[in-house]
């Protein structure tokens, strides 16, 4: 299977919209724009309706050929062929969920402390999402954000895997540059993407949301 381009990580948060703008559109507007991978995430949705999004979810993700990651639950990325799960730390652990898994499936975790990210690194996590670097509206956090040296210094710890590693929480394009350089660019391992929620899911424009973003994103890479 293709590896995963991490470049431009949508999560998705239905409850972010702008009024009139319907969730299917705006996640089109996205994938037009660039998104290379996209994660569904649903905190307070029955099983019925989750499955029901996940379903037309990946029907559009098949259209633009963007992988689809559901958050939390093996059942419904099971159920309509996701190409991964992305668990939380008190989700079911990876060992478990790996041999529930076929092979191939992908999957990823949240890790918000350097111990975390060892752990994450000792259990063959396909990918770890790095969170929070910055204070962010869209999630309660449990933990202070990392900031961008907090960040370089759990990307050190990856040094040498095979893990690849995105950054999430507060990312948007007025502060991706900051984020990218410093600490960041000092580290071997390198940020594979960096996931986003508001900056895109509560733009009226997705699109260019998304555009700005991934056009940063990848200039800054090229320099480093
Ligand atoms: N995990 C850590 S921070 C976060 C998640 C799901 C939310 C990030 O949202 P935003 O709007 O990109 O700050
Ligand atoms: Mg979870």
């Amino acid at each position: 299977m293709d590896p995963i381009d991490f470049s431009l990580y949508l999560v998705t948060d239905r409850g972010l919209l702008p009024q009139g703008k319907s969730y299917l559109e705006s996640l089109e507007q996205a994938l037009l724009g660039g998104v290379t991978v996209v994660q569904i995430r649903e905190k307070k949705t029955d099983t019925a309706e989750f499955l029901e999004i996940a379903l037309q979810s990946k029907a559009l993700c098949d259209r633009y050929k963007v992988p689809l990651i559901i958050n939390d639950r093996i059942d419904i990325a099971l159920a309509v062929n996701a190409r991964g799960v992305h668990l939380g730390q008190s989700d079911m652990p990876i060992d478990v969920a790996r041999k529930l898994l076929p092979k191939g499936f992908l999957i990823g975790i949240s890790c918000n402390t350097l111990d975390e990210v060892r752990r994450a690194r000792e259990s063959q996590a396909d990918y770890v999402g790095l969170a929070s670097v910055w204070d962010t509206q869209t999630k309660k956090l449990t933990n202070v954000p990392i900031g961008v040296r907090g960040l370089g210094v759990m990307l050190e710890a990856l040094d040498g895997s095979e893990v690849r590693a995105v950054a999430i929480g507060g990312i948007k394009s007025t502060n991706l540059i900051r984020l990218m350089h410093g600490s960041v660019s000092a580290t071997n391992h390198g940020l594979d993407g960096v996931a986003v929620v508001s900056d895109i899911v509560a733009s009226h424009d997705p699109k260019g949301a998304a555009q700005m973003l991934k056009s940063i994103f990848i200039a800054c890479k090229k320099s480093t």
